[in-house]
């Protein structure tokens, strides 16, 4: 049996202050992510052995390891055919997103999934197009991006969305 279970992965967002020494020289720039939702199947105990909580076993799972999921998978560019290599720890976890402070994110997503998908970032300034999120009376290109189409989504990094003086170098 293969239970169909479509959840969005989440991405990280690191975002980086202008000020501290190392990016004292950084210049706000475009930061271009291509990234596709994709159907896979997800094994979360690879090993057959749970590694979170040994002593609760494998049925944590239910009667299986693997089920329908879809992923949010980075490509080198906007031809979608070269995945970028992803630090295996991070498993199911999507592309992570990495801007400054003054950078502009632009998010170039394809839909190779079979259902509509968005993504939706917290942290950034969007106008309504780039929100990546339908409700009531609200709907857009971007909230609900149809299998097969691409959108390409626009968020800057504002100051405000950079750590405060006694944060630690980066937020997620
Ligand atoms: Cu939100």
């Amino acid at each position: 049996m293969t239970r169909t279970v479509s959840r969005l992965t989440p991405f990280l967002l690191i975002l980086i202050p202008p000020h501290s020494s190392a990016l004292s020289t950084h210049k706000p720039h475009e930061a271009h992510y291509y990234i596709a939702a994709e159907n896979v199947q997800w094994n979360y105990a690879p090993s057959g052995v749970n590694n979170i909580m040994p002593a609760k076993g494998i049925d944590v799972w239910g009667d299986q390891l693997s089920y329908d999921k879809v992923r949010y998978i980075e490509y080198t560019d906007a031809t979608f055919n070269t995945e970028k290599t992803q630090d295996p720890h991070l498993g199911i976890l999507g592309a992570t997103l990495r801007a400054a402070v003054g950078d502009t994110l632009k998010i170039h997503f394809k839909n190779k999934a079979k259902q509509p998908y968005s993504i939706h970032p917290h942290g950034v300034f969007y106008t309504k197009a780039n929100e990546g999120a339908e409700y009531a009376g609200a709907t857009t290109k971007g909230g609900a991006v149809k299998p097969g189409e691409t959108f390409t989504y626009t968020w800057k990094v504002p100051e405000s969305a950079g750590p405060d003086p006694n944060d630690g170098s980066s937020i997620v």
